[in-house]
């Protein structure tokens, strides 16, 4: 076992790991020979300073009424269309060969602050990660329930500090056609860009992800970190972020430029606008047994009480 000062752009998996692995961790050691007293002699970057970074489930985020995902499906059925159109595709063609270590997230544009970190970096700055159990709901129709680890994104705007005339947020994923096969096709505008309102970026609920069950992410659910937005359609969540800037006119965003009239800006989940080809009015549950196919969607994906006053006088069927 070899014991070193990992680079501030590496993300081991330390960093994103909950208590309960490092004591798992903890027996693997004692069982290669390094006694409790050895461990406990460890430098601290290996094990104390990880301590205050464990994910814990922040009761206001607990959905008891739901259950959860199992992780084999979230891992095993995605969109990541760099790597795949098919759902059973990013799991294989993510994990052949493509680096998602080191990676940098540089925060730009109108900001006091500009900054580029690692996601270690970024995570010890933000105080640690915490848990919350989201509900996913994808564009088209299928759902989720995903318990995520993270941190708010009004942290990190808070960090980068905005100028007044900052008025969105800008994200965009990474560009690196050798690995991810897709983004060879001349067909769609890479890299993966969205975005959102400053205001939407400052909610409470707009998360940044670094993990989900307790582990760091899969690299097919967007490693090392990626948006979650549970009130709006999956795309706008967008995964393996490159770049975040901070802009004064509305950015063009990937979907909302393939097809417009398909895919709004703001795409806030709504079982009253269908999609031009299908109905919004019900949603599949990914293994969710009776309820496959059988769930009402719900306006903005259930999230309508903390997000519904961020649109008040905005027409949600012309603003969909
Ligand atoms: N970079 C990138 N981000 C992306 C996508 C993508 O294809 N590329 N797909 C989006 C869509 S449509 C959905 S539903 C979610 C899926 O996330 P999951 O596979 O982790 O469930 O990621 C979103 N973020
Ligand atoms: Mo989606």
């Amino acid at each position: 076992m070899h014991v070193i000062v990992p680079p501030s752009w590496s993300q081991p998996d330390a960093v994103v790991t909950p208590e309960k692995f490092y004591l798992d961790r903890r027996r693997f050691l004692r069982s290669l020979g390094f006694g409790i007293a050895a461990v406990a002699a460890a430098p601290a970057n290996l094990f104390g300073a990880t301590q205050d970074l464990s994910s814990k489930l922040n009761p206001a985020y607990r959905l008891e009424a739901l259950t959860l995902t199992k992780e084999n499906a979230i891992q095993g059925y995605n969109n990541f269309i760099e790597f795949s159109l098919q759902k059973e595709g990013p799991h294989v063609a993510a994990n052949q060969g493509w680096k998602t270590e080191p990676w940098t997230v540089d925060i730009a544009g109108l900001v006091a602050q500009p900054l580029k970190f690692g996601v270690n970096e970024i995570v010890r700055k933000m105080g640690g990660i915490e848990q919350r159990n989201y509900r996913h709901r994808c564009v088209e129709a299928w759902a989720m329930v995903i318990p995520w680890d993270g941190f708010p994104l009004r942290k990190l705007v808070e960090l980068a500090q905005p100028k007044a005339d900052a008025r969105f947020v800008k994200f965009t994923s990474f560009l690196d056609p050798d690995a991810a096969p897709n983004q060879k096709r001349g067909d769609i505008p890479w890299p993966y860009t969205e975005a959102l309102t400053l205001e939407e970026a400052t909610n409470e609920l707009a998360f940044l992800a670094t993990g989900i069950y307790g582990k760091p992410l899969a690299k097919q659910n967007g490693a090392p970190i990626r948006l979650v937005i549970p009130w709006k359609y999956g795309f706008k969540s967008i995964k393996s972020i490159a770049r975040i800037e901070f802009t004064r006119e509305r950015p063009e965003t990937l979907w909302n430029t393939v097809a417009p009239q398909e895919y709004g800006f703001y795409a806030n989940v709504n079982p009253n606008v269908d999609h031009p080809r299908w109905s919004q009015g019900r949603e599949r549950v990914i293994g969710g047994g009776i309820f496959e196919g059988k769930k009402a969607t719900l306006p903005f994906n259930g999230y309508e009480r903390e997000v519904a006053q961020l649109y008040r006088g905005l027409d949600l069927k012309m603003n969909y």
